[in-house]
């Protein structure tokens, strides 16, 4: 700490809050020998803990989680006494917390910051406390958490209720007393469910005016026996390894199962056992769809709904609870008797949506039914989360300009840690991070200690400053809005949402993509000298290692697509090349996540054609005969199934209104170059000989394929050309092989880290080619073959981060100089793979739809000229 002229307080750095994130941040700061503050605006520390003691409060992340992990002197010197801990506990252990680390004596209490404004030309910060003095810091760091600013409702006639008034996230420190009072409480989320059991235990009566039902299961809270402590304090490394790298922040078990993988008998078992399990994501992590698709979701939400039928007495109050919106998609909520205590005497239910509140009177609240007199009213209304309690602060950063102007129109950050234009300011647990969705001591933990290393780094370079850059922030913010529109959560309205706050921007306000895949993307950004920020010194650049020409490449890369590497990368999906082919087919299975949830099609059938080939058959809804498309799956000849191309088949056979026959040709090694293009010919004759029995109309067959299936489908063509049919009438390409070569721009850009690598692609076709005189025969590169006229009109989609993309394009443009009609797009942001991708990214379904409008168009000109 120094003093300049003016007598202002300088410090390295100033922290806002002093609950789990200011306490933890000012420990590491100060053990790194940095001067700090930390300003708290209440009487005590605990910032969340310290003003949530409503009756009930209690935590809904199992206690043995709930604890900061950086210390195995802390660990092992506290013990939980339950399940869940109650609030008083919690708060017990922060003051343990920091009485062992000794933090009191540099956090000032009571000191509320007023503003906070970044001087370009000291380039510090300059806060301003309540009693109007102020701070001057190189750093300023908010540890102000995502649910501190209270919401409490605008209703008419609010101020004129002469009852107490209490809101659950800023109750008093003495006891309430409900005893015999006439109580009603407002609001039915984690806190009203809390506390309404409760209250109701003393209260004369309580009133609960309900706005939305909700779903909840039961904690099943327990006391922690001895046993349980001492196995979690043996293995906490290991546990520890599991939370930071899981989805929530609490170890857990991977979801590998989709709902139509199971029979309606099964799922009540499976949903049966985690109710009874009990735990926040319990019923979430039983099926991997609950969160993607509404039919999905609709299982759980129907199997919660029937346990709230059978514990409310009253079937008309039983009605009022069901909830209707998607299980899981607001945050879900653990309860201790919620739904019993609908069944006492003293509680009574009222529906705001069938009798909404007119007004607050003196006396009470009023409905459009009734007056209900009131000696208490507890808000149970939520909070501005996570942009409230940054705007509450008044920050300004450079020139001029206010955070609340510059989120007006969409919050924009960077990894939800920092947002351009103020430089030095971090946000622990920010906007467009996973906070509110994880256990948050763990994201807390993770932000801090990244914070400290990006300190340390600016230390080493003698750098001024560190800002966000508007392009990185912007990527940012669209990949979380992004990864929300891959789940229901985008489509519900929460707070989440910022759906609960009157005139709030409707956007999703964190990153959905899970604890370990964030924790990697962040440790990635410092791993490239802190790609996306821009960093200097006395107004130099800063010179970083040189990774910038790949971080504008990647700028232009599709937030989904770039969701789904890192998904894969954490995974720990291997490099194919490093696998044997079996192993690289069983990794196969893992994608299937990605395509989504499979349409119904009216009839799928599966067989096998010619004695040794399986096919599924897609029949539409209608009376045949159909036009049809032959289908033939990527995966380079060596990896790849039916059931990888499924849901494309699916969407495809729907839309076109086609049959679709997807074939499933014998692969590399086993059976070598012309195997698979044997078999994909087959399939075509097949399929115009049977056409009857398939309800196919023999003079509409298109074929089509992806990858080594483009490839194929390239083939056949020629084949059907070349050896007296059968007649087809468009070939499809999806970013199709068509040259044994590895030297093209496109697989120079993209020879590594965008899905399709080029030591995979040589490790396909050294498995497929016999020897190097099958890499010139034009039935394994048909770019090199003479002659390319006569072949059906041709659809080319290739993609702009694909190794794959130029010789795609090549091929569509010799098909045109030979005379063949073709429609070519280039998706430029993709990655190979997209369009069986269809669940995880956008541009894939886009893709797909492409497909069955070329393909309807092309059946529909066909049979017209037939007539
Ligand atoms: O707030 P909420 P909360 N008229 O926003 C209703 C964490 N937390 O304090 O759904 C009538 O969830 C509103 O109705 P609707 C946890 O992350 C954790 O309960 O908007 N009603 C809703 O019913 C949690 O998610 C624990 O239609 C109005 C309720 O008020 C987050 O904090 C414990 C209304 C608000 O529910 C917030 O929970 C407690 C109006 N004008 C909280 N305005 C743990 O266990 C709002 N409502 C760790």
């Amino acid at each position: 700490m120094t003093s300049d002229r003016q007598n202002l307080v300088h410090y390295d750095a100033v922290v806002v809050g002093a609950g789990f994130s200011g306490l933890y941040m000012l420990h590491r700061l100060r053990d790194a020998g940095y001067s700090v503050r930390v300003y708290e605006a209440a009487p005590d520390i605990g910032g969340t803990w310290y003003f949530n003691r409503y009756p009930g409060a209690r935590c809904d992340i199992e206690s043995i989680y709930y604890n900061y992990t950086f210390s195995e002197e802390l660990l092992n010197e506290w013990t939980w006494s339950s399940k869940y801990a109650e609030q008083h506990e919690i708060l017990r252990y922060i003051h343990f917390v920091a009485d062992k680390l000794n933090l009191r004596e540099d956090i000032q209490l009571n000191t509320k910051v007023t503003s906070a404004r970044y001087d370009e030309k000291s380039q510090k910060w300059e806060i301003e406390l309540e009693n109007s003095s102020k701070i001057i810091a190189k750093y300023f760091i908010t540890g102000v958490g995502a649910l501190s600013a209270s919401n409490i409702p605008n209703i008419k006639g609010i101020d004129s209720f002469q009852g107490d008034f209490y809101h659950t996230g800023e109750w008093p420190q003495k006891k309430v007393d409900f005893k015999n009072k006439r109580v009603g409480i407002i609001g039915t989320g984690s806190s009203g469910i809390q506390a309404i059991p409760v209250i109701a235990q003393e209260a004369g009566h309580l009133t609960v005016f309900q706005r939305t039902p909700q779903y909840s299961s039961p904690a099943h809270n327990k006391p922690l026996d001895s046993e349980t402590i001492r196995k979690t304090k043996e293995n906490f490394k290991k546990i520890r390894q599991e939370m930071y790298a899981s989805m929530h922040g609490i170890p857990s078990a991977a979801r590998t199962r989709s709902t139509v993988q199971d029979s309606p008998e099964e799922r009540q078992r499976v949903y049966e056992e985690a109710w009874q399990e009990g735990g926040l994501f319990s019923l979430l992590y039983t099926y991997s769809d609950i969160p993607i698709t509404p039919e999905a979701n609709k299982t759980v939400a129907e199997f919660v709904r029937s346990k709230i039928k059978k514990i409310v007495h009253d079937p008309e109050t039983a009605e009022k609870l069901m909830p209707e919106h998607y299980y899981g998609m607001k945050r879900p909520i653990l309860n201790t008797n919620y739904f019993e205590t609908y069944n006492r005497q003293n509680v009574s239910l009222v529906d705001l949506r069938s009798t909404p509140i007119k007004e607050i009177t003196k006396t009470g609240v009023r409905t459009t039914e009734q007056e209900y007199e009131l000696d208490i009213l507890v808000f149970a209304t939520g909070f501005d989360a996570l942009t409230g309690p940054l705007l509450k602060l008044n920050i300004e950063g450079k020139d001029g300009i206010t955070l609340k102007n510059k989120w007006a129109n969409g919050v924009r950050t960077y990894l939800g840690i920092s947002t351009a234009g103020f430089p030095n300011m971090f946000m622990i647990t920010g906007p467009q991070s996973p906070s509110v969705l994880s256990n948050v001591i763990v994201s807390i933990e993770q932000h801090v200690d990244w914070i400290m290393d990006c300190l340390e780094y600016l230390n080493k370079h003698n750098a001024d400053t560190i800002e966000a850059n508007p392009e990185f922030e912007q990527m940012w913010s669209q990949q979380c809005q992004a990864i929300a529109d891959m789940t229901l959560l985008s489509k519900t309205d929460s707070w989440y949402m910022g759906a609960n706050i009157e005139g709030k921007r409707r956007e999703f306000l964190a990153f959905a993509g899970g604890v370990g895949p964030y924790r990697q993307i962040c440790d990635d950004v410092a791993a490239k000298s802190y790609e996306g920020f821009t960093i200097l010194s006395d107004s130099q650049k800063v010179e970083t290692d040189g990774n910038e020409k790949i971080m504008n490449r990647d700028a232009n890369l599709d937030p989904q697509a770039k969701f789904v590497l890192e998904q894969l990368k954490v995974l720990g999906v291997p490099p194919m090349e490093t696998l044997s082919p079996q192993e690289a087919r069983s990794w196969t299975s893992n994608f299937s996540l990605l395509a989504g949830a499979p349409e119904k099609v009216e009839h799928v059938i599966n067989r096998t054609i010619d004695g040794n080939i399986p096919v599924r058959i897609y029949i539409p809804d209608g009376d045949g005969p159909f036009p049809a498309l032959v289908y033939y799956h990527g995966g380079g000849w060596v990896i790849g199934d039916l059931d990888i191309v499924d849901v494309p088949c699916r969407r495809i056979a729907n839309q076109a209104n086609c049959v679709v026959v997807s074939v499933d040709y014998r692969l590399a090694p086993e059976h070598k170059f012309p195997a698979a293009i044997e078999d994909a010919y087959t399939a075509v004759k097949w399929v115009a000989t049977y056409a009857d029995s398939i309800q196919v109309d023999s003079n509409r067959i298109a074929v089509g394929g992806d990858s080594a299936g483009g490839n194929l489908a390239t083939v056949v063509s020629m084949m059907a050309r070349d050896k007296g049919g059968p007649s087809i009438v468009q070939q499809v390409l999806l970013y199709p092989v068509t040259n044994h070569g590895f030297d093209t721009k496109s697989y120079v850009e993209n020879a590594d880290g965008y899905f399709l690598t080029r030591p995979t692609m040589i490790w396909f076709w050294n498995h497929y080619l016999r020897d190097e005189q099958d890499g010139i025969n034009p039935y394994a590169s048909p770019l090199l073959a003479d002659d390319l006229s006569h072949l059906p009109p041709a659809l080319v989609i290739t993609a702009g981060f694909d190794p794959l993309r130029d010789e795609g394009e090549a091929y569509a443009e010799r098909l045109k100089t030979a005379g063949v009609p073709v429609e070519t797009t280039r998706y430029d942001s993709m990655i190979h793979g997209f369009c069986w991708m269809p669940g995880a990214i956008e541009q894939g379904k886009r893709a797909i739809d492409q497909v069955a409008s070329t393909l309807k168009r092309t059946f529909e000109t066909v049979r017209t000229e037939t007539l």
